[in-house]
C-alpha cells in the first residue's frame, strides 16, 4: 500500500465479533478467561497489557512509519521515558542541542541521578557529534525539524554512524509526521511521537508512541511499558487511530499555510529571522528537501526590536491564531517558548541554543490563509 491508503487501511481489519467498519472503544480493563490462563481470545487477557483498540492505533502506527512494531503511551514523554529504560548507570546518550523543553527536563532532571550521562550536541556539527561518542554511547536522540528551532539533523548520515558503531538510533519525528519524514527508511532504529500533535490533529489528545524498526526491540519495549503501565485508554487511541486517517490531507494544507506565514513574516519590517526549513535561506534547506517531502506547519520567529515586551504583546493580540501551547491540530496556535513550552530549560541553555526571549512559534493550521494572515498583521500592528 502507499501511503495515503496506509494511513487508512494500514494494520486495520474489520471489527471480527460484530463487522463494525470502524474499531469499537473497547473501553473495558479485562477480558474473560475460559479457564485460568486461558482467555477466550489469547490475545487480550488485561488492557494494560494489550487492548483491541490500542492495537488497532499500533498496528496503523507501525504500518506509516514503516516499523515492525508500534506501541502507543499516554503522553509523548511516557513514551521517550519508556524507551529510556533500556538503559542504565554508566550507559551515555547523545542528543541534539534543541529539543522541546519537556524532553530536554525529562534527561536532565528526572534522570539526573540515574547514573545516564546525557551529552548535548549541535548534530549538524557531526565531527563534534562523532567526537562524543565512546563504548558507553547507547543511543543517539533527535528531533528533526527540532523544536522550537525548526534544526534539521541528517538523519541518513547519522545513521551511518550509528550503525558502524552499533549504537540506538531514535528520532522525535512529531513534527515533520511521517507524511514528510520516514526515519526507519533512512536508517533509524526508533521513531517517538507525541501523537497528541499532527498524528491525533484535533487538540483533543495528550499520546505518545514509539514505532521500532526491529520486532525485538519492539517486544522488549512492549514489556517494559507493560511492567510500567503508561498506555493509552480506550477512547484515546480511537481519537488517534482517527486523526491518523486524514493525516495526509491535513499535512498538505499545513505545508501550504506554513510557508505562506513564513513568506509572510520574512517580507515583514519588525520581523528579523525567520525559522522554517522550506525557506531557501533556512540553513539546512538543502538537507530538508533531501529528507523531507515538504517542510510542515511549524514557524517561528523573532522581532527586529529584540523586544520581549514586542513578542508578548504581538502574543496577546493574535485572535484567529489562539495563544496555548501545543501544536499540529487543525486550529492555529501562538507559543512564547522562552514564557511557555521552553521555560524548564535554564535561562543560559536556552539563549546559548538561540532560544531567545523574543521568539514565537506559530503552528499554523488548516484555516483560509487569507485570515492568518490578517491576523498575524493585526497583531503585528
Ligand atoms: O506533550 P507530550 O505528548 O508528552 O509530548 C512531548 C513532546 C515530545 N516531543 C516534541 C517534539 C514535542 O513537541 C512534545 C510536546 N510539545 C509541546 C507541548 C509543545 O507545545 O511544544
Amino acid at each position: 500500500m502507499k501511503f495515503n491508503t496506509k494511513v487508512i487501511h494500514g494494520g486495520q481489519h474489520h471489527d471480527p465479533s460484530t463487522g463494525a467498519v470502524m474499531p469499537p472503544v473497547y473501553q473495558t480493563s479485562t477480558f474473560v478467561q475460559n479457564s485460568p490462563g486461558q482467555p477466550v481470545n489469547p490475545d487480550y487477557e488485561y488492557s494494560r497489557a494489550a487492548n483491541p483498540t490500542r492495537s488497532a492505533l499500533e498496528n496503523a502506527l507501525a504500518s506509516i512509519e514503516n516499523g515492525a512494531r508500534g506501541l502507543a503511551f499516554s503522553s509523548g514523554l511516557a513514551a521517550t521515558d519508556c524507551l529510556l529504560r533500556l538503559f542504565k548507570a554508566g550507559d551515555e546518550i547523545i542528543a541534539m542541542d534543541d529539543l522541546y523543553g519537556g524532553t530536554y527536563r525529562l534527561f536532565t532532571r528526572l534522570y539526573k541521578d540515574s547514573g545516564i550521562k546525557f551529552h548535548f550536541v549541535d548534530m549538524n556539527d557531526l565531527e563534534k557529534f562523532q567526537s562524543l561518542i565512546n563504548e558507553n554511547t547507547k543511543l543517539v536522540w533527535v528531533e528533526t525539524p527540532t523544536n522550537p528551532l525548526m534544526k534539521i539533523a541528517d538523519i541518513a548520515e547519522i545513521a551511518k554512524i550509528t550503525k558502524a558503531k552499533k549504537i540506538l538510533f531514535a528520532v522525535d519525528n512529531t513534527f515533520a509526521t511521517p507524511y514528510l519524514q520516514k526515519p526507519l527508511d533512512l536508517g533509524a532504529d526508533i521513531v517517538m511521537h507525541s501523537a497528541t500533535k499532527y498524528l491525533g490533529g484535533h487538540s483533543d489528545v495528550i499520546a505518545g508512541a514509539l514505532i521500532m524498526k526491529d520486532a525485538a526491540l519492539g517486544d522488549e519495549l512492549h514489556f517494559k511499558q507493560f511492567a510500567t503501565g503508561a498506555t493509552l485508554g480506550p477512547m484515546d487511541s480511537f481519537l488517534v487511530l482517527r486523526g491518523i486517517k486524514t493525516l495526509h490531507l491535513r499535512v498538505q494544507r499545513h505545508c501550504e499555510n506554513g510557508m505562506k506565514v513564513a513568506e509572510f513574516l520574512q517580507n515583514h519590517p519588525l520581523v528579523e529571522k525567520v525559522y522554517y526549513p522550506g525557506l531557501p535561506n533556512h540553513p539546512f534547506h538543502e538537507i530538508a528537501k533531501k529528507q523531507m517531502s515538504g517542510f510542515g506547519g511549524m514557524v517561528s520567529f523573532t522581532f527586529k526590536s529584540g523586544s520581549k515586551e514586542d513578542a508578548i504583546k504581538f502574543l496577546e493580540k493574535v485572535k484567529v491564531f489562539t495563544l496555548a501551547e501545543s501544536l499540529g491540530g487543525v486550529e492555529s496556535l501562538a507559543n512564547h517558548p522562552a514564557l511557555m513550552t521552553h521555560a524548564s530549560i535554564p535561562e543560559d541553555k536556552r539563549l546559548e541554543v538561540g532560544i531567545t526571549d523574543d521568539l514565537v512559534r506559530l503552528s499554523t493550521g488548516v484555516e483560509d490563509i487569507e485570515d492568518l494572515l490578517a491576523d498575524l498583521e493585526q497583531a503585528f500592528r
